[in-house]
């Protein structure tokens, strides 16, 4: 039987709990961790469905497309304009990172209306303070690309950027070399405009926080501070893998990235290295705000571990000056001008050159078959860019 005494006790505990729940309910975070966990439970919402325009975004972690305009009509790009403000408005913090299933790249560009052919925005509202361009080393990975391009995108745009994607797809089926696909993409993108940072990216990583701003620091930047699959944290001091952002003047001061590191692994390091050598420092963003989901994956086909890249490491000093932006050598197969970035295909060559194997000259033809002078050899249709600064 209950007593008089306990039943009071049973109504204090009782009125004790609704004034708890009435104080986590006056909290703002209560709702978000509410809609966190519904989140969770949820399916992923279709791509090209939604076009809401949420005002303020979810504070742990809300949608990629939250906060930005979709306005149709975006102002000109006259002098009147002004300045962006130094802190962009668009910015939320956390992003909840996904990846629709179905999703296709008109998916993206229908959600990406303001953006430009070649991959190209500008804030339709203000005039950026910042030029970016971010540079892809890319061989079959269509997957991760449209994944990155879907979150990418309206990241950058949250951050009032003017930006432009570059993709540099390595041809043919040699040996993979980041590194050496970097220095194509430097040069490429300089040479259409005046970038004054580039981000260099791998095509695997997907940005979770917007307050990880696109732009160049004093001295080189390593953005990738806490990934997923390092369990969010710095592996190890010197890394410098995933995400990096260099201004042109930190680029020519390093001699750009090594050429020679093929197959996977220590091209990152010797990057690290240039960096001290050249009398720079690693800046970083905070753990909290560099964060990274890479999308898993096995390694590729034709990135095999690079064995030789230990020995290779521990002579960078003697040449990082004499391997890099100044002895680059690479033939632009194509330069495609998409809707979502710009692609350039390039042959880089293998560890033997840029033509291994040069084809034999044809036996000596009988003069009747002999081509007319500066006509061109069978077979050779396609006009190749040639960069070669040896
Ligand atoms: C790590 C580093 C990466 C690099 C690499 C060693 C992270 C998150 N990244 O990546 O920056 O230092 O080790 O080389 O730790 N790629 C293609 N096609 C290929 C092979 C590579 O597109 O066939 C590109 C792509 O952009 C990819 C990048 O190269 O993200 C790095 O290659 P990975 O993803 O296979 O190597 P991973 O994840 O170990
Ligand atoms: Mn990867």
């Amino acid at each position: 039987m209950v007593s008089f005494q306990s039943k009071w006790l049973y109504l204090l505990i009782f009125l004790g709990i609704q004034l708890l729940v009435m104080a986590l309910l006056s909290l703002g975070g209560y709702q978000e961790r509410v809609t966190y966990f519904i989140r969770i439970f949820r399916k992923p919402e279709a791509p090209g469905l939604s076009n809401r325009n949420h005002s303020v975004a979810n504070i742990t972690g809300g949608d990629v497309y939250a906060n930005l305009s979709h306005s149709p009509k975006p102002h000109s790009h006259g002098d009147a304009m002004p300045y962006c403000p130094k802190t962009s408005p668009l910015i939320g913090g956390p992003i909840h990172v996904s990846f629709p299933s179905g999703l296709t790249l008109a998916d993206v560009q229908s959600k990406n209306t303001l953006v430009l052919r070649g991959g190209r925005y500008r804030p339709p509202d203000c005039k950026a303070r910042h030029r970016t361009a971010i540079i892809i080393p890319y061989r079959h990975r269509e997957l991760h690309l449209k994944f990155l391009l879907y979150n990418m995108h309206p990241f950058l745009q949250r951050q009032q950027l003017n930006y432009g994607i570059y993709v540099i797809h390595q041809a043919g089926d040699y040996t993979f070399n980041r590194a050496k696909l970097m220095n194509v993409g430097f040069r490429e993108a300089m040479k259409e405009e005046d970038w004054d940072c580039l981000f260099f990216h791998d095509v695997d990583l997907i940005p979770e926080d917007d307050r990880n701003t696109y732009i160049c620091d004093s001295n080189p930047k390593h953005a990738a501070i806490a990934m997923d699959k390092f369990g969010y944290k710095l592996p190890y001091k010197m890394y410098f893998g995933g995400v990096s952002a260099l201004t042109p003047l930190h680029y020519h001061k390093i001699n750009g990235f090594p050429n020679n590191y093929w197959g996977w692994g220590g091209e990152d390091d010797d990057i690290g290295v240039r960096v001290s050598l050249a009398g720079m420092f690693i800046s970083r963003p905070s753990s909290k705000v560099g964060r990274y989901k890479m999308i898993k994956h096995k390694r590729d086909k034709g990135n095999d571990v690079n064995p030789k890249r230990f020995n290779m490491l521990a002579k960078t000093r003697q040449t990082w000056k004499r391997d890099g932006m100044n002895t680059v050598d690479y033939e632009v197969i194509s330069r495609m001008y998409l809707p979502l970035y710009t692609n350039i295909t390039v042959n880089i060559g293998t560890e033997a050159g840029l033509h291994p194997n040069p084809p034999k000259p044809p036996p000596p033809a009988k003069a009747a078959e002999k081509p007319a002078a500066g006509a061109p050899a069978k077979g050779s249709t396609k006009l190749k860019e040639n960069h070669s600064e040896k």
